[in-house]
């Protein structure tokens, strides 16, 4: 018997990179799926919204940033099988926004240099795109 294929869900994510050329990873709280893992910010895109849409809004809810569509770039796709879903996911630059990065919904903030992202574990979406990140800048 061949298995049900996996349900596929979307997330987009940000290397938030400031002046310094550091890049903002998030520590996932508790209670949450993969807790204590540094990620790339970001979340489900819900039905009806274009991936830049949701990225600006789950932005201002977890970082309480604000971002506007011209700044993001998109640079790489990540997917990865979980257990129980399929994980695609953009990873989106951005070097602007308006505000003060703040941790509403995560456990804490780290501004890394790339040559230190590997330091920190990740989910598994989240690894291939260091190398890609440390490539870049
Ligand atoms: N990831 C992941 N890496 C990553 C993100 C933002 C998310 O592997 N950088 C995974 C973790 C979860 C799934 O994607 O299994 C959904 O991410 P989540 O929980 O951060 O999305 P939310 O915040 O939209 O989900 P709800 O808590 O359900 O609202």
């Amino acid at each position: 018997m061949t298995a049900a294929p996996l349900p596929t869900i979307l997330v987009v994510a940000v290397a938030l990179i400031d002046v310094d050329g550091r890049v903002l990873i998030a520590k996932r709280p508790e209670g949450k799926k993969l807790a204590g893992l540094w990620e790339f910010p970001g979340g489900k895109v819900e039905p009806g919204e274009r991936p830049e849409q949701a990225l600006i809004r789950e932005l201002k809810e977890e970082l309480g940033i604000d971002v506007s569509e011209n700044c993001l770039s998109p640079f790489v796709f990540a997917s990865h099988a979980y257990d129980s879903f399929h994980l695609l996911m953009p990873l989106y630059l951005c070097r602007r926004w308006d505000g003060v990065v703040t941790a509403r919904e995560h456990d804490g903030l780290a501004w890394v240099k790339p040559s230190k992202l590997s330091d920190y574990p990740m989910p598994p979406a989240d690894e291939p795109l260091v190398a890609w990140l440390r490539d870049l800048l």
